[in-house]
C-alpha cells in the first residue's frame, strides 16, 4: 500500500491531556490522532495510529510495519530511554524513521537525555508539544515523496 505511515505510541501516552498539562499540553491522544488523519489526508498519506503501554506491542506493530508501511512515527515516551529491543526491531525497518518527543528531553532529568531509538531515527523532533506529530508527518510526506 503506497504511502501508508504508522504511528507508533509508547507507555502511559494513553494518558495525555489528562495529567501533568504542563508538560505535556491539554490535547489528548485522540485529538493528537484526528489531526494527523486530517493531515495525512492533505498529503494524500494513509495512517496507523496505535498506543500501547506493552514494549512487545510496539515490537510487534515495527514488525507488522516491516511488511506493509513505508514509514514509521515513533514517540516510544519511557522505552526512549531503555528498550535496546525496540531499537533492534528499528533496525529491521527499511523505511524513514521518525521520533517524536512532546517534551523538550533534553531540559528534563538526565536519565531522559540518551535515547536508543535516536540510533535508528532519520529525525527526532523534541519539545514542539503535539505539533511535533505533525511537523513529523509534514517531514514523512517529503521523504516519501
Ligand atoms: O516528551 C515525550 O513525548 C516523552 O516521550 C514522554 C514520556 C517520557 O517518558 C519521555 O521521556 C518523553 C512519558 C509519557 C507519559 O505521558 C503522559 C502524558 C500525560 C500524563 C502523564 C503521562
Amino acid at each position: 500500500m503506497p504511502g501508508l505511515v504508522f504511528i507508533l505510541n509508547g507507555p502511559n501516552l494513553n494518558l495525555l491531556g489528562r495529567r501533568q498539562p504542563e508538560i505535556y499540553g491539554a490535547e489528548t491522544l485522540a485529538d493528537v490522532e484526528q489531526g494527523c488523519r486530517s493531515l495525512a489526508a492533505a498529503e494524500g498519506l494513509e495512517i496507523r495510529f496505535h498506543q500501547s503501554n506493552r514494549e512487545y506491542e510496539l515490537i510487534d506493530w515495527v514488525h507488522e510495519a516491516r511488511d506493509v508501511a513505508q514509514g514509521i512515527i515513533i514517540n516510544p515516551a519511557a522505552f526512549t530511554h531503555t528498550s535496546v529491543a525496540l531499537l533492534d526491531a528499528l533496525h529491521t525497518f527499511e523505511g524513514p524513521v521518525l521520533e517524536v518527543h512532546i517534551s523538550n528531553v533534553h531540559k528534563r532529568e538526565s536519565f531522559r537525555h540518551h535515547s536508543y531509538v535516536s540510533l535508528r531515527a532519520d529525525g527526532v523532533i523534541a519539545g514542539f508539544g503535539t505539533e511535533g506529530y505533525l511537523l513529523a508527518l509534514r517531514r514523512m510526506a517529503t521523504l516519501l515523496r
